[in-house]
């Protein structure tokens, strides 16, 4: 990804409306593989316009954000690092969406409706049409808009096998051992949790290196890219597991690139405005926990 590509697709207007809850919305219009749904309607309360980044003048913005009537919607909640993948990715990409704040609590129907198989966030809504699945969604954003903004995925179809491989270690070790971590019930299960999330952490630390030598300041090269999306979902998971694990993930001594480059990646624009508050994640994943221990 270019800078100067990574830079104009930053400075065009990113709008999105956020919905305190779907429960005003209703349920409808939605395709899921052939079978139709009923009608969407949005709420009836103004909605809150919030935008991500600086708007470019006039002048400079030379492509469209998305053709006329194309319609993105997100279904996230503002601690789901899945979610947030995508968010950044359209972010990245400068698209223009509309976030809606799902309570988990009790899914809206537009939730059930989007994704019936899962039932699970993030959905993207393009054109009523909706996907699902965090790394499907990223692909699906690369793809559809890639005359739009700067890419993910790189183009070498070799570099491109590679980023889907660190996407999937990213998910099936890292974030699975960090769940287990967080969730174990006894102190055997968490100290092997432990281990495995911090040689993942360690691997991905390696990572940062080209070559195993010089230092790269993104997963994707001297721009972030398709990886740095996928583990920037983790960021402040990764920054609260000492308050919540009693483990130091982001280690000075030990992980410096990987420290470095969570702070580099937090001050992006596409990023800065959409990380999720460390106080407020800590204090709801311990009273999470909490729940989750009283039903055990
Ligand atoms: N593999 C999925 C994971 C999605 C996921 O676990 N989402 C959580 C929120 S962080 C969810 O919707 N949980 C609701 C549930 O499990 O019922 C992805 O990458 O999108």
């Amino acid at each position: 990804m270019a800078p100067h590509v990574l830079a104009s697709a930053l400075s065009k207007p990113i709008g999105f409306r956020q919905s305190a809850s779907l429960d005003k919305v209703r349920p409808g219009g939605l395709r899921f593989g052939s079978s139709s749904l009923l009608l969407a309607v949005s709420s009836p309360l103004p909605p809150l316009r919030i935008r991500t980044a600086v708007p470019a003048p006039a002048e400079t913005r030379t492509e469209p954000l998305l053709a006329a009537g194309d319609e993105l919607k997100v279904l996230g909640t503002w601690r789901s690092p899945f979610a947030l993948r995508v968010r950044l990715a359209l972010n990245f990409k400068g698209l223009g969406y509309e976030y809606l704040e799902e309570d988990l609590d009790n899914k809206s129907d537009l939730l059930l409706q989007s994704n019936p198989v899962t039932k699970k966030l993030p959905v993207l809504i393009h054109n009523d049409v909706p996907i699902c699945e965090s790394l499907v969604i990223l692909e699906y954003i690369d793809e559809k808009f890639a005359a739009i903004g700067p890419s993910l995925l790189p183009a070498d179809h070799y570099e491109r096998a590679m980023a889907r491989f660190w996407a999937t270690y990213i998910d099936s070790k890292l974030v699975a051992q960090w769940l287990k971590m967080f969730r174990a019930n006894t102190d055997k299960q968490k100290a092997e949790a432990t281990r495995e999330t911090i040689e993942a952490v360690e691997t991905l630390e390696g990572l940062l290196l080209s070559d195993g030598q010089s230092k790269k300041p993104f997963f994707g090269g001297d721009d972030p890219g398709y990886v740095d999306v996928v583990l920037a979902g983790m960021i402040a998971w990764m920054q609260g597991t000492k308050a919540l694990c009693g483990v130091e993930l982001l280690d000075a001594a030990k992980t410096p690139l990987l420290l470095e480059w969570t702070e580099r990646f937090a001050e992006l624009d596409a990023a800065k405005l959409i990380m999720p508050d460390l106080d407020n994640l800590v204090e709801f994943a311990k009273v999470k926990r909490a729940k989750m221990m009283n039903q055990n």
